[in-house]
């Protein structure tokens, strides 16, 4: 009996953000703005392909910057000069579409292109709620080991690309970035998958093509 009502708190909650997450696309979309949601562990190199797509692309850009306590990577951001929200969830390893709402309401939307919104570090928790970006990328690196993607399938289930990174590292740590590869495509055959290192540029480009096509999708740009 406690274990149902469990349950059914959780899907009420998981409704109640699938809901918040359509306005907050819906926000998006009415101010021309696409949103990007780059998910992964601690450490396996969101925010340095965030700043180097801010850097590359030449579009108006803004990042909310999720972390459990801090508010390194907003630094990080920040020094780019381009508007950040930072978000700490206290004890929640994961963002949610009530906070990615108050987040907006700070970012000047009328003046962006592009929102990238980096979520805690963590493969598990953000599977399940849905912020209202409009695509999901999720940042795995060969250091973390090749059999990571297996083990998490859900938020590979959930995206749209799949970034395996630090492939400078492989040989390293005797990590196959095919077999990493081909684990995301069985999880999900429409994923895009990139095998990069933005250490060295290597495969970068296919980063910046994937985020170019994304901005080409942004649905009231033409009146801008
Ligand atoms: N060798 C190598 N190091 C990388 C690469 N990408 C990121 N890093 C390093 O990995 C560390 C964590 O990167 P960061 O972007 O902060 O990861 P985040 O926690 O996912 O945001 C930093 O020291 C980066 O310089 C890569 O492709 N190769
Ligand atoms: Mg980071």
């Amino acid at each position: 009996m406690h274990r149902v009502s469990e349950v059914e708190v959780q899907q009420d909650l998981l409704q109640a953000n699938r809901e918040l997450a359509g306005r907050n696309r819906r926000l998006l979309e009415e101010k021309g703005v696409v949103a990007v949601e780059v998910s992964g562990a601690i450490g396996s190199g969101k925010s340095t392909l965030i700043e180097l797509a801010v850097k590359e692309l030449g579009l108006s850009t803004a990042a909310i910057a999720g972390d459990v306590v801090a508010a390194l990577d907003a630094a990080r951001f920040s020094k780019l000069g381009i508007p950040v929200v930072p978000l700490n969830t206290g004890r929640e390893c994961h963002l949610d579409a009530h906070l990615v709402a108050h987040a907006l309401e700070q970012l000047p939307l009328e003046q962006l292109d592009m929102v990238f919104i980096e979520n805690v570090g963590n493969l598990v928790c953000p599977a399940d709620f849905e912020l209202g970006a409009h695509t999901r990328v999720v940042v795995v690196s060969v250091t973390e080991g090749d059999d990571i993607v297996a083990k998490h399938p859900g938020i590979f289930r959930r995206a749209q690309l799949a970034v395996i990174n630090k492939i400078d590292l492989s040989g390293f740590v005797g990590a196959d970035p095919e077999k990493m590869a081909r684990d995301a495509r069985r999880l999900n055959p429409g994923l895009e998958v990139i095998k990069l290192s933005a250490k060295t540029g290597e495969n970068l480009s296919r980063w910046y093509r994937f985020l170019r096509r994304v901005a080409e999708l942004k649905p009231t740009s033409s009146g801008r």
